[in-house]
């Protein structure tokens, strides 16, 4: 066995699908200057220091698009993970099907709702691809 040398740093993201009443679901597109951009996205980010992943995902939906999530809406649905080069990604996904307030781009991201058969056609970051086939049982394609 050969000894781990360099600790796996490991990073915890929240995604959600936020699925609308026509069985859409919203993608994000990565901002120009971020890693990853001009990839389309679940919303989501970053889980802070003290924070449960469900008020993170709150707090992410609240800034990046401008609406309120309570914490029973959100069920989880399966985990994404994908190994980067300096750290390992480990992606929790909710799905999401109410909320209070107007969907809005609040940093300047493109937003796009999308058909689950048609996910496919939008270039996503690693971690985000494989969780289509779960959207596409979930939500019929
Ligand atoms: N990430 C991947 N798929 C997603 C989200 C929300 C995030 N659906 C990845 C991109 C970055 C990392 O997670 O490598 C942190 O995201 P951000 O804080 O740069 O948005
Ligand atoms: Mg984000």
């Amino acid at each position: 066995m050969t000894a781990n040398t360099s600790p796996l740093k490991l990073t915890l993201v929240v995604a959600v699908a936020l699925v609308d009443t026509d069985n859409r679901i919203l993608l994000a597109q990565r901002p120009q200057g971020k890693q990853l951009a001009g990839l389309w996205e679940f919303p989501g980010g970053k889980v802070e220091p003290g924070e449960r992943p469900e008020e993170t995902l709150i707090r992410e939906l609240h800034e990046e698009l401008g609406i309120t999530v309570k914490e029973p809406c959100l069920a989880p649905l399966t985990f994404a993970s994908h190994a980067y080069e300096s750290f390992h990604l480990l992606m929790p996904l909710y799905i999401c099907r109410r909320w209070e307030g107007f969907v809005q781009s609040m940093e300047g991201q493109a937003l796009k709702w999308v058909k689950p058969q048609e996910l496919r056609g939008y270039p996503m970051p690693p971690a985000d691809e494989p969780l289509i086939p779960f959207l596409l049982d979930l939500l019929g394609s």
